[in-house]
Protein backbone atom coordinates (compact mmCIF):
# COMPACT_ATOMS: atom_id res chain seq x y z
CA UNK A 1 0.00 0.00 0.00
CA UNK A 2 2.86 2.32 0.88
CA UNK A 3 5.54 3.60 -1.48
CA UNK A 4 8.60 2.50 -0.37
CA UNK A 5 11.18 4.88 -1.48
CA UNK A 6 14.44 2.85 -2.17
CA UNK A 7 17.90 5.39 -2.06
CA UNK A 8 20.17 4.13 -4.06
CA UNK A 9 23.96 5.56 -2.85
CA UNK A 10 26.91 5.53 -4.78
CA UNK A 11 29.59 3.73 -2.85
CA UNK A 12 32.87 5.78 -2.71
CA UNK A 13 35.85 4.49 -1.77
CA UNK A 14 38.31 7.46 -1.55
CA UNK A 15 41.58 7.11 -2.72
CA UNK A 16 44.13 6.82 -0.30
CA UNK A 17 45.78 10.34 -0.16
CA UNK A 18 48.85 10.61 1.18
CA UNK A 19 50.29 13.98 1.78
CA UNK A 20 53.24 16.31 3.25
CA UNK A 21 52.79 16.58 7.08
CA UNK A 22 53.22 20.39 6.84
CA UNK A 23 51.04 21.38 4.11
CA UNK A 24 47.48 21.18 3.84
CA UNK A 25 46.07 18.88 0.66
CA UNK A 26 42.82 20.22 -1.62
CA UNK A 27 40.95 17.37 -0.79
CA UNK A 28 40.43 15.43 -3.89
CA UNK A 29 36.45 13.64 -4.58
CA UNK A 30 36.52 11.60 -6.81
CA UNK A 31 32.67 10.68 -7.22
CA UNK A 32 30.20 11.75 -3.94
CA UNK A 33 30.34 15.52 -5.11
CA UNK A 34 27.95 17.88 -6.86
CA UNK A 35 28.92 19.71 -9.95
CA UNK A 36 26.68 22.00 -11.96
CA UNK A 37 27.17 21.31 -15.48
CA UNK A 38 26.34 24.28 -17.43
CA UNK A 39 23.78 22.07 -19.86
CA UNK A 40 21.23 23.97 -21.84
CA UNK A 41 17.95 23.46 -19.32
CA UNK A 42 14.48 22.77 -20.57
CA UNK A 43 11.95 25.09 -18.80
CA UNK A 44 10.05 24.34 -15.78
CA UNK A 45 6.54 22.83 -16.04
CA UNK A 46 3.58 23.38 -14.07
CA UNK A 47 1.05 21.26 -14.29
CA UNK A 48 -2.76 21.72 -12.51
CA UNK A 49 -4.09 19.56 -9.75
CA UNK A 50 -3.74 16.16 -10.66
CA UNK A 51 -6.86 14.04 -9.75
CA UNK A 52 -5.84 10.73 -10.32
CA UNK A 53 -3.20 8.93 -8.07
CA UNK A 54 0.24 8.53 -8.88
CA UNK A 55 0.58 4.83 -10.08
CA UNK A 56 1.82 2.89 -7.86
CA UNK A 57 5.94 2.19 -8.36
CA UNK A 58 7.54 -0.66 -6.65
CA UNK A 59 11.42 -1.70 -6.90
CA UNK A 60 12.21 -5.45 -7.72
CA UNK A 61 15.65 -4.93 -4.89
CA UNK A 62 15.51 -8.63 -5.01
CA UNK A 63 19.56 -9.14 -4.51
CA UNK A 64 20.30 -5.48 -4.35
CA UNK A 65 22.59 -5.01 -1.11
CA UNK A 66 23.87 -1.31 -0.52
CA UNK A 67 26.25 -0.41 1.34
CA UNK A 68 27.10 3.36 2.57
CA UNK A 69 30.39 4.62 3.03
CA UNK A 70 32.08 4.23 6.32
CA UNK A 71 32.89 7.24 7.48
CA UNK A 72 31.89 7.53 11.63
CA UNK A 73 32.36 5.33 14.53
CA UNK A 74 30.34 5.34 17.84
CA UNK A 75 31.97 7.06 21.22
CA UNK A 76 30.14 3.98 23.06
CA UNK A 77 30.37 5.81 26.18
CA UNK A 78 28.22 8.48 24.88
CA UNK A 79 26.98 7.24 22.24
CA UNK A 80 28.37 10.45 20.24
CA UNK A 81 29.23 10.05 16.68
CA UNK A 82 32.62 11.04 14.76
CA UNK A 83 34.54 10.61 11.55
CA UNK A 84 36.54 7.87 11.65
CA UNK A 85 40.51 8.05 11.26
CA UNK A 86 40.24 12.52 12.20
CA UNK A 87 41.05 14.46 15.52
CA UNK A 88 40.53 18.34 15.73
CA UNK A 89 44.15 19.46 17.40
CA UNK A 90 44.60 23.35 18.50
CA UNK A 91 48.47 23.81 18.88
CA UNK A 92 50.06 26.18 21.18
CA UNK A 93 50.72 29.69 19.66
CA UNK A 94 54.66 28.73 19.49
CA UNK A 95 54.40 25.81 18.10
CA UNK A 96 56.57 25.33 14.65
CA UNK A 97 55.54 23.16 11.59
CA UNK A 98 58.52 21.06 12.79
CA UNK A 99 56.17 20.62 16.28
CA UNK A 100 53.44 20.08 14.35
CA UNK A 101 55.04 17.54 12.53
CA UNK A 102 56.57 15.56 15.48
CA UNK A 103 52.92 15.73 17.11
CA UNK A 104 51.76 14.19 13.98
CA UNK A 105 54.26 11.43 14.31
CA UNK A 106 53.57 10.54 17.37
CA UNK A 107 50.32 9.47 17.09
CA UNK A 108 50.96 7.94 14.06
CA UNK A 109 49.02 10.51 12.39
CA UNK A 110 48.95 10.45 8.50
CA UNK A 111 48.97 13.60 7.34
CA UNK A 112 47.39 17.15 8.48
CA UNK A 113 44.15 17.28 5.80
CA UNK A 114 43.59 21.63 6.72
CA UNK A 115 44.57 24.21 8.61
CA UNK A 116 41.36 26.04 10.48
CA UNK A 117 41.24 29.35 12.08
CA UNK A 118 42.07 29.46 15.43
CA UNK A 119 45.42 27.65 15.10
CA UNK A 120 43.06 24.54 14.86
CA UNK A 121 44.22 22.04 12.43
CA UNK A 122 42.30 18.71 10.96
CA UNK A 123 44.30 15.99 11.32
CA UNK A 124 43.88 12.61 9.40
CA UNK A 125 45.23 9.21 11.06
CA UNK A 126 46.64 6.11 9.91
CA UNK A 127 43.07 4.07 9.56
CA UNK A 128 44.21 1.82 12.34
CA UNK A 129 44.24 4.19 14.77
CA UNK A 130 41.63 5.44 17.34
CA UNK A 131 40.65 9.03 17.41
CA UNK A 132 39.29 8.52 20.82
CA UNK A 133 43.17 7.12 21.93
CA UNK A 134 45.13 9.61 19.81
CA UNK A 135 43.11 12.60 21.42
CA UNK A 136 44.32 11.10 24.97
CA UNK A 137 47.63 11.18 23.96
CA UNK A 138 47.49 14.42 22.03
CA UNK A 139 46.34 16.18 24.71
CA UNK A 140 49.11 15.12 27.36
CA UNK A 141 51.70 16.89 24.83
CA UNK A 142 53.28 20.28 25.42
CA UNK A 143 52.58 21.22 21.88
CA UNK A 144 48.75 20.79 22.18
CA UNK A 145 46.32 23.12 23.62
CA UNK A 146 43.40 21.00 22.74
CA UNK A 147 42.38 18.23 21.05
CA UNK A 148 38.66 16.57 20.44
CA UNK A 149 37.27 13.75 18.25
CA UNK A 150 35.63 15.26 15.07
CA UNK A 151 32.51 15.23 16.69
CA UNK A 152 29.08 15.14 14.27
CA UNK A 153 26.69 17.82 14.42
CA UNK A 154 22.54 17.27 13.51
CA UNK A 155 19.84 19.65 13.50
CA UNK A 156 18.10 20.13 16.47
CA UNK A 157 14.53 19.63 14.72
CA UNK A 158 12.84 16.52 16.63
CA UNK A 159 11.92 13.66 13.58
CA UNK A 160 10.29 11.20 15.12
CA UNK A 161 10.94 7.96 13.58
CA UNK A 162 7.70 6.63 13.42
CA UNK A 163 6.97 4.39 10.62
CA UNK A 164 4.15 6.44 8.74
CA UNK A 165 4.78 10.06 10.42
CA UNK A 166 5.43 11.03 6.83
CA UNK A 167 2.14 11.16 6.30
CA UNK A 168 1.32 13.68 9.00
CA UNK A 169 1.59 17.01 6.98
CA UNK A 170 -1.26 18.24 9.28
CA UNK A 171 1.64 18.37 12.26
CA UNK A 172 4.14 20.48 9.88
CA UNK A 173 1.03 22.88 9.25
CA UNK A 174 1.14 23.72 12.88
CA UNK A 175 4.59 24.42 13.41
CA UNK A 176 4.72 20.81 15.91
CA UNK A 177 8.16 19.44 14.43
CA UNK A 178 9.90 23.00 15.90
CA UNK A 179 7.43 23.59 18.80
CA UNK A 180 8.60 19.69 20.03
CA UNK A 181 11.71 21.65 20.23
CA UNK A 182 10.48 23.55 22.83
CA UNK A 183 8.48 21.05 24.75
CA UNK A 184 8.45 17.71 23.02
CA UNK A 185 5.06 15.81 23.84
CA UNK A 186 3.75 17.84 27.03
CA UNK A 187 4.15 16.42 30.78
CA UNK A 188 3.29 12.80 31.82
CA UNK A 189 1.11 14.40 34.57
CA UNK A 190 -0.96 16.36 32.29
CA UNK A 191 -4.85 14.28 31.58
CA UNK A 192 -6.68 14.71 28.62
CA UNK A 193 -9.90 13.71 28.53
CA UNK A 194 -11.22 12.09 24.86
CA UNK A 195 -14.82 12.38 25.52
CA UNK A 196 -16.06 10.39 22.21
CA UNK A 197 -16.99 6.97 21.26
CA UNK A 198 -14.64 5.35 23.37
CA UNK A 199 -10.75 3.76 23.58
CA UNK A 200 -10.24 0.16 23.91
CA UNK A 201 -7.68 -0.09 27.11
CA UNK A 202 -8.32 -3.66 27.80
CA UNK A 203 -7.49 -6.53 25.36
CA UNK A 204 -10.24 -8.77 26.39
CA UNK A 205 -13.15 -10.15 24.86
CA UNK A 206 -16.54 -8.79 25.91
CA UNK A 207 -20.08 -10.10 25.57
CA UNK A 208 -22.90 -8.50 24.45
CA UNK A 209 -26.58 -9.26 25.38
CA UNK A 210 -28.34 -7.97 21.81
CA UNK A 211 -31.60 -7.77 21.98
CA UNK A 212 -31.52 -8.46 18.03
CA UNK A 213 -29.57 -11.08 17.81
CA UNK A 214 -28.44 -12.60 21.18
CA UNK A 215 -25.30 -13.28 23.07
CA UNK A 216 -22.17 -11.73 21.04
CA UNK A 217 -18.69 -11.91 22.11
CA UNK A 218 -16.35 -8.99 20.74
CA UNK A 219 -12.65 -9.19 20.77
CA UNK A 220 -10.77 -6.25 22.33
CA UNK A 221 -7.49 -5.07 21.78
CA UNK A 222 -5.75 -2.27 23.64
CA UNK A 223 -4.58 0.05 21.15
CA UNK A 224 -1.17 -0.33 19.94
CA UNK A 225 1.10 2.83 19.59
CA UNK A 226 -1.41 4.76 21.85
CA UNK A 227 -2.99 2.67 24.99
CA UNK A 228 0.05 1.83 27.73
CA UNK A 229 0.72 0.94 30.92
CA UNK A 230 -0.23 3.47 33.34
CA UNK A 231 -1.40 5.77 30.43
CA UNK A 232 -5.07 5.85 31.05
CA UNK A 233 -6.84 7.69 33.76
CA UNK A 234 -10.28 7.04 35.09
CA UNK A 235 -11.68 5.58 32.30
CA UNK A 236 -15.48 5.25 31.72
CA UNK A 237 -18.54 3.95 29.39
CA UNK A 238 -21.05 6.49 29.90
CA UNK A 239 -23.12 4.66 27.28
CA UNK A 240 -22.72 0.98 29.85
CA UNK A 241 -21.86 2.40 32.87
CA UNK A 242 -19.32 0.62 33.31
CA UNK A 243 -15.28 0.99 33.62
CA UNK A 244 -14.31 0.01 30.04
CA UNK A 245 -15.03 2.47 27.27
CA UNK A 246 -14.48 0.13 24.23
CA UNK A 247 -14.70 1.95 21.00
CA UNK A 248 -17.17 -0.14 18.43
CA UNK A 249 -16.95 3.19 15.83
CA UNK A 250 -13.09 3.78 15.74
CA UNK A 251 -13.99 7.69 16.17
CA UNK A 252 -12.62 8.11 19.67
CA UNK A 253 -9.64 5.97 18.94
CA UNK A 254 -8.35 8.05 16.09
CA UNK A 255 -9.09 11.22 17.95
CA UNK A 256 -7.26 10.06 20.76
CA UNK A 257 -4.06 9.34 18.71
CA UNK A 258 -3.76 12.48 17.37
CA UNK A 259 -3.35 14.06 20.83
CA UNK A 260 -1.42 11.25 22.04
CA UNK A 261 -0.24 8.89 19.69
CA UNK A 262 3.39 7.19 21.06
CA UNK A 263 5.28 9.11 19.15
CA UNK A 264 9.42 8.23 18.05
CA UNK A 265 8.73 4.43 18.61
CA UNK A 266 9.81 3.28 15.43
CA UNK A 267 5.79 2.30 14.90
CA UNK A 268 2.89 4.07 13.53
CA UNK A 269 2.37 7.88 13.63
CA UNK A 270 3.01 10.28 15.79
CA UNK A 271 0.63 12.00 18.22
CA UNK A 272 0.40 16.23 19.54
CA UNK A 273 1.62 15.73 23.41
CA UNK A 274 2.28 12.62 23.49
CA UNK A 275 3.43 12.04 26.95
CA UNK A 276 0.27 12.89 28.04
CA UNK A 277 -2.26 10.40 29.97
CA UNK A 278 -5.38 9.80 28.44
CA UNK A 279 -8.68 9.74 29.69
CA UNK A 280 -11.22 8.07 27.21
CA UNK A 281 -14.87 8.56 28.06
CA UNK A 282 -17.13 6.94 25.83
CA UNK A 283 -20.66 9.13 25.68
CA UNK A 284 -21.13 8.56 21.82
CA UNK A 285 -22.22 5.26 20.23
CA UNK A 286 -21.09 3.56 17.06
CA UNK A 287 -23.53 1.55 14.57
CA UNK A 288 -22.51 -1.89 16.54
CA UNK A 289 -23.75 -0.18 19.60
CA UNK A 290 -26.92 0.48 18.15
CA UNK A 291 -27.08 -3.14 17.03
CA UNK A 292 -26.41 -4.85 20.34
CA UNK A 293 -28.09 -2.28 22.43
CA UNK A 294 -31.13 -0.16 20.46
CA UNK A 295 -31.97 1.45 23.88
CA UNK A 296 -29.11 3.22 25.21
CA UNK A 297 -28.56 7.07 26.32
CA UNK A 298 -25.01 7.55 24.12
CA UNK A 299 -25.24 11.01 22.55
CA UNK A 300 -27.89 12.57 24.97
CA UNK A 301 -27.00 16.05 26.66
CA UNK A 302 -27.43 14.57 29.69
CA UNK A 303 -24.83 11.52 29.46
CA UNK A 304 -21.88 14.11 27.35
CA UNK A 305 -22.67 16.57 30.03
CA UNK A 306 -21.87 14.32 32.98
CA UNK A 307 -18.82 12.93 31.08
CA UNK A 308 -17.41 16.81 31.42
CA UNK A 309 -18.07 16.79 34.94
CA UNK A 310 -16.48 13.37 35.18
CA UNK A 311 -13.50 14.82 33.37
CA UNK A 312 -12.74 17.61 35.52
CA UNK A 313 -13.68 15.80 38.60
CA UNK A 314 -11.11 13.65 38.04
CA UNK A 315 -8.43 15.47 37.18
CA UNK A 316 -8.52 16.16 33.25
CA UNK A 317 -7.02 19.31 32.35
CA UNK A 318 -7.63 19.23 28.82
CA UNK A 319 -11.09 18.10 27.49
CA UNK A 320 -11.80 17.13 23.46
CA UNK A 321 -15.25 17.58 22.44
CA UNK A 322 -15.34 16.04 18.74
CA UNK A 323 -19.03 16.32 18.74
CA UNK A 324 -21.98 18.25 18.14
CA UNK A 325 -25.19 18.60 17.80
CA UNK A 326 -28.15 20.83 15.82
CA UNK A 327 -30.29 21.59 19.04
CA UNK A 328 -29.34 23.90 21.71
CA UNK A 329 -27.69 22.30 24.93
CA UNK A 330 -27.44 24.36 28.36
CA UNK A 331 -26.86 21.91 30.17
CA UNK A 332 -23.83 21.22 28.09
CA UNK A 333 -22.51 24.51 28.24
CA UNK A 334 -22.76 25.23 32.58
CA UNK A 335 -21.27 21.56 32.49
CA UNK A 336 -18.45 23.33 30.19
CA UNK A 337 -18.44 26.31 32.00
CA UNK A 338 -17.98 24.14 35.87
CA UNK A 339 -14.81 22.53 33.86
CA UNK A 340 -12.93 25.72 33.03
CA UNK A 341 -14.08 26.96 36.27
CA UNK A 342 -12.17 23.86 37.82
CA UNK A 343 -8.97 24.82 35.60
CA UNK A 344 -9.68 22.57 32.17
CA UNK A 345 -9.44 23.78 28.68
CA UNK A 346 -11.91 22.25 26.69
CA UNK A 347 -11.91 22.64 22.77
CA UNK A 348 -15.08 22.11 20.65
CA UNK A 349 -15.38 20.86 16.99
CA UNK A 350 -17.27 23.59 14.95
CA UNK A 351 -19.17 21.50 12.95
CA UNK A 352 -19.29 19.71 9.32
CA UNK A 353 -22.49 21.13 7.86
CA UNK A 354 -21.45 24.14 6.34
CA UNK A 355 -22.73 22.21 2.44
CA UNK A 356 -25.65 21.24 4.31
CA UNK A 357 -26.88 24.82 5.16
CA UNK A 358 -24.40 25.76 7.73
CA UNK A 359 -26.86 25.27 11.15
CA UNK A 360 -25.80 26.29 14.35
CA UNK A 361 -24.35 23.68 16.42
CA UNK A 362 -23.66 22.98 20.12
CA UNK A 363 -21.89 22.78 22.14
CA UNK A 364 -19.90 24.65 19.23
CA UNK A 365 -21.56 28.16 19.94
CA UNK A 366 -20.80 28.20 23.14
CA UNK A 367 -16.99 28.23 22.75
CA UNK A 368 -17.23 31.48 22.01
CA UNK A 369 -19.39 32.42 25.42
CA UNK A 370 -16.76 30.68 27.20
CA UNK A 371 -13.20 31.85 28.02
CA UNK A 372 -11.37 29.43 28.24
CA UNK A 373 -13.28 26.69 25.95
CA UNK A 374 -12.61 27.43 21.75
CA UNK A 375 -14.60 26.23 19.03
CA UNK A 376 -12.08 24.44 16.35
CA UNK A 377 -12.55 25.22 12.21
CA UNK A 378 -11.06 22.84 10.01
CA UNK A 379 -8.79 23.80 7.36
CA UNK A 380 -7.21 21.00 4.14
CA UNK A 381 -3.57 20.64 3.48
CA UNK A 382 -3.59 24.03 1.30
CA UNK A 383 -4.34 26.01 4.84
CA UNK A 384 -7.58 26.74 3.60
CA UNK A 385 -11.09 26.65 5.14
CA UNK A 386 -11.91 22.87 4.35
CA UNK A 387 -15.58 23.11 2.16
CA UNK A 388 -17.48 21.39 5.09
CA UNK A 389 -16.11 23.58 8.16
CA UNK A 390 -18.77 25.64 9.82
CA UNK A 391 -18.62 29.13 9.29
CA UNK A 392 -19.99 30.94 11.59
CA UNK A 393 -18.93 33.83 14.63
CA UNK A 394 -18.46 31.48 16.97
CA UNK A 395 -15.37 29.97 15.49
CA UNK A 396 -12.44 30.90 16.95
CA UNK A 397 -9.35 28.89 15.98
CA UNK A 398 -9.01 26.74 12.78
CA UNK A 399 -6.98 23.16 12.81
CA UNK A 400 -5.78 20.60 10.01
CA UNK A 401 -9.52 18.67 9.32
CA UNK A 402 -8.18 17.64 5.88
CA UNK A 403 -10.71 17.28 2.92
CA UNK A 404 -10.98 13.69 1.56
CA UNK A 405 -10.12 9.89 3.05
CA UNK A 406 -7.03 9.28 1.70
CA UNK A 407 -3.02 9.45 3.24
CA UNK A 408 -2.46 12.64 1.32
CA UNK A 409 -5.39 15.05 2.16
CA UNK A 410 -6.76 13.41 4.87
CA UNK A 411 -5.49 13.37 9.01
CA UNK A 412 -3.74 9.74 9.29
CA UNK A 413 -3.78 7.97 12.78
CA UNK A 414 -4.71 4.74 13.91
CA UNK A 415 -7.99 3.26 13.15
CA UNK A 416 -9.59 -0.01 12.98
CA UNK A 417 -9.28 -2.00 9.76
CA UNK A 418 -12.49 -1.76 8.09
CA UNK A 419 -12.88 -4.98 7.11
CA UNK A 420 -12.90 -6.73 10.63
CA UNK A 421 -15.23 -3.96 11.92
CA UNK A 422 -17.50 -3.30 9.26
CA UNK A 423 -18.23 -0.04 10.66
CA UNK A 424 -19.19 1.48 7.86
CA UNK A 425 -22.01 -0.91 7.09
CA UNK A 426 -25.47 0.85 7.86
CA UNK A 427 -27.40 -0.22 10.37
CA UNK A 428 -29.57 -3.47 8.86
CA UNK A 429 -26.65 -4.72 6.72
CA UNK A 430 -24.81 -5.06 10.55
CA UNK A 431 -28.10 -6.55 11.85
CA UNK A 432 -27.95 -9.54 9.11
CA UNK A 433 -24.41 -9.60 9.19
CA UNK A 434 -24.73 -11.07 12.37
CA UNK A 435 -27.52 -13.37 11.97
CA UNK A 436 -25.20 -14.70 8.96
CA UNK A 437 -22.64 -15.14 11.58
CA UNK A 438 -20.21 -12.20 10.88
CA UNK A 439 -18.61 -11.17 14.12
CA UNK A 440 -16.95 -7.76 14.21
CA UNK A 441 -13.59 -7.92 15.99
CA UNK A 442 -11.85 -4.43 17.24
CA UNK A 443 -8.50 -6.09 17.78
CA UNK A 444 -7.20 -5.03 14.10
CA UNK A 445 -5.96 -1.85 13.39
CA UNK A 446 -3.79 -0.39 10.73
CA UNK A 447 -3.18 3.87 9.53
CA UNK A 448 -6.47 5.80 8.85
CA UNK A 449 -7.32 8.62 7.06
CA UNK A 450 -10.08 10.45 8.17
CA UNK A 451 -11.26 14.40 8.03
CA UNK A 452 -13.52 16.73 9.86
CA UNK A 453 -13.61 19.02 12.29
CA UNK A 454 -13.47 16.10 14.63
CA UNK A 455 -9.66 15.59 13.46
CA UNK A 456 -8.99 19.24 13.69
CA UNK A 457 -9.79 19.70 17.54
CA UNK A 458 -7.57 17.66 19.13
CA UNK A 459 -4.80 19.25 17.66
CA UNK A 460 -6.25 22.39 19.77
CA UNK A 461 -6.44 20.15 22.72
CA UNK A 462 -2.98 18.46 22.02
CA UNK A 463 -1.28 21.97 21.81
CA UNK A 464 -3.27 23.07 25.00
CA UNK A 465 -1.78 20.52 26.73
CA UNK A 466 1.67 21.75 25.67
CA UNK A 467 1.14 25.17 26.75
CA UNK A 468 0.00 23.76 29.67
CA UNK A 469 3.12 21.98 30.24
CA UNK A 470 4.93 24.69 29.85
CA UNK A 471 3.45 26.54 32.42
CA UNK A 472 0.44 28.27 31.53
CA UNK A 473 -2.20 26.52 33.85
CA UNK A 474 -5.39 28.55 33.42
CA UNK A 475 -7.85 27.57 30.36
CA UNK A 476 -8.19 31.15 29.73
CA UNK A 477 -4.57 31.98 29.35
CA UNK A 478 -4.23 28.93 27.20
CA UNK A 479 -7.16 30.41 25.27
CA UNK A 480 -5.44 33.67 25.11
CA UNK A 481 -2.30 32.14 23.83
CA UNK A 482 -3.46 30.00 21.27
CA UNK A 483 -5.49 33.35 19.66
CA UNK A 484 -2.36 35.59 20.16
CA UNK A 485 0.36 33.53 18.03
CA UNK A 486 -2.25 32.32 15.71
CA UNK A 487 -1.15 32.46 12.39
CA UNK A 488 -3.10 34.54 10.04
CA UNK A 489 -4.55 32.29 7.05
CA UNK A 490 -6.49 33.09 4.19
CA UNK A 491 -9.75 32.80 6.05
CA UNK A 492 -12.11 35.40 7.28
CA UNK A 493 -13.06 35.57 10.87
CA UNK A 494 -15.88 34.03 10.43
CA UNK A 495 -14.03 30.82 8.86
CA UNK A 496 -11.36 30.64 11.14
CA UNK A 497 -11.35 32.99 14.03
CA UNK A 498 -7.91 34.00 14.51
CA UNK A 499 -6.65 32.17 12.03
CA UNK A 500 -4.54 28.16 11.99
CA UNK A 501 -3.13 27.51 15.31
CA UNK A 502 0.86 27.42 15.36
CA UNK A 503 2.53 25.31 18.13
CA UNK A 504 5.61 27.07 17.59
CA UNK A 505 4.57 30.46 17.45
CA UNK A 506 2.36 29.83 20.76
CA UNK A 507 5.22 28.26 23.11
CA UNK A 508 8.26 30.45 22.01
CA UNK A 509 6.02 33.52 22.07
CA UNK A 510 5.54 32.45 25.89
CA UNK A 511 8.74 32.18 26.50
CA UNK A 512 9.81 35.40 24.84
CA UNK A 513 6.59 37.03 27.45
CA UNK A 514 7.52 35.94 30.31
CA1 LIG B 1 4.15 5.86 17.05
CA1 LIG C 1 -13.68 30.81 23.84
Amino acid sequence: MYLRLVGLFAVVTAAALVGSAQEPQPTARPFAYKQRTHDVPTPGFLGGLRREPAPHITFDTTGVTLSLPDVWDVDPGTGAQYRRGEVLVRFRDDVDAIGRARTLQSVRGRRMVRVLPANWSLMELQPEVSPLQSVSVLQAMPEVEEASPNFRLRTQQFRPNDEFHHLQWNFEAINLPVAWQINPGARDDVVVAVVDTGLNAVTDTFVFFSPLVGQIPVRFAEVPDLVSDGRIVSPYDFVYDDEFPVDLDGHGTHVAGTIAQQTDNGIGLAGVAFNVKLMPLKVITGGWDDVFNPSHRGGAVDVVSAAVRHAADNGAKVINLSLGGLGAAPTLRDAISYAVSRGAFVAIAAGNSFEDGNPVEYPAAYGEQINGAMTVGAVNRSSRRASYSAVHPYVEICAPGGDAFDFERGITQVGYEEASTRSLWTFPEQALALTLGFRPRFDRFEPLPLSGTSMATPHVAGVAALLYSQGIRNPSAIEEAITRFARPIDATADQCGAGLVDARRALRGLGLAR
